[in-house]
């Protein structure tokens, strides 16, 4: 039987006084946000006749997900990241304002106070056995189309077993392993040492997988390398390039593909690119330009702040 309460009054009156609309205190805002969400929580309990243990099941869950630290992968999971930015993409064409290179999603595993380098920096302490060198470079210009010296180029990405540094299930990796903020030169470029990273899988015995596999939907995610590029009279940019070839660079769990963000990875294996890089076996290189969008009225319109780890 479907129960039809959820129009009635005192099913409404409920809603604004669980909500806290009929009291002084307290944050309107919040209040707003509550009542809404709580409308379509009774309306969608209503419509689709969920029943008390399934109700139950997913308030177990969201236990579950808390005691894991999953709330910031279940987001990209469910595509909520990739929808921030279509609506700051939207947001841009409304105004007018230009991106150079697209904004991807952050996804939930930077870390705050990586060691600072200039122009140069070897990401990884090669201790990855399994490593294949990377040398990935580039110039990060203006809005204008200059070249910008002194930009904060953040960058992090995973080992070959797909962990992060500070993330790792295995203990392996010591603090800020393939972390570092590079500033570009005088030429405005950018240029690190590293070795090529390997997909992400969600951890496959938690919350965020198990609602995953009810979807019938994977949890992984194509090689990729992280960035957060900062210059002066610019807006923070936050992106990713994916690793070309890699089977799921077009089937990413977090939905952070973007055209222009899959820049060709060449292997060198010539004598003269392995001496002139400094290295003593083949490597693979990656060139990548970077363009970044002006303030807007003098600010930052779309800075995203949000709990990060800082170690
Ligand atoms: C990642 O490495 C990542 O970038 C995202 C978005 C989600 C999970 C793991
Ligand atoms: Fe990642």
């Amino acid at each position: 039987m479907n129960t039809q309460i959820f129009d009635t009054p005192e099913v409404q009156d409920f809603l604004r006084l669980a909500s806290g609309l009929d009291q002084a205190g307290g944050n309107p805002r919040t209040k707003a946000i509550i009542h809404r969400i709580l409308s379509d929580l009774f309306k969608t309990i209503e419509d689709l006749d969920i029943t008390s243990d399934e109700y139950w099941a997913g308030v177990a869950y969201l236990n579950q997900l808390g005691a894991r630290g999953e709330a910031g992968l279940l987001s990209p999971g469910l595509g909520l990241d990739r929808y921030f930015d279509m609506r700051m993409d939207a947001e841009d064409a409304a105004l007018g304002v230009a991106n150079g290179t697209p904004r991807t999603i952050e996804g939930p595993l930077y870390v705050a106070g990586a060691p600072v380098e200039q122009g140069f920096a070897r990401l990884d302490d090669g201790s990855d056995a399994n490593g294949h060198t990377l040398i990935m470079h580039g110039t990060v210009h203006g809005a204008d189309g200059r070249p910008l010296p002194g930009a904060t180029v953040e960058v992090w990405h995973a080992n070959t077993k797909g962990f992060y540094s500070h993330f790792d299930p295995t203990g392996e990796q010591k603090p800020f392993n393939m972390r570092r903020t590079i500033v570009t030169d005088a030429q405005g470029r950018y240029r690190f040492q590293s070795i090529v990273p390997v997909g992400y899988g969600c951890p496959p015995d938690g919350p965020t997988q198990a609602l995953l596999n009810q979807l019938g939907r994977h949890g992984n995610r194509p090689a990729h390398i992280h960035f957060f590029v900062s210059a002066q009279g610019h807006r923070k940019l936050t992106t990713q390039i994916n690793i070309d070839g890699d089977p799921l660079v077009y089937d990413d769990f977090a939905y952070a593909t973007r055209e222009g963000l899959v820049p060709p990875l060449v292997e060198r294996s010539d004598a003269d690119s392995i001496q002139r890089n400094g290295l003593s076996a083949p490597f693979a290189e990656i060139a990548f330009d970077i363009t970044l969008s002006a303030l807007v009225d003098g600010v930052d319109n779309q800075i995203v702040e949000r709990a990060r780890l800082a170690a």
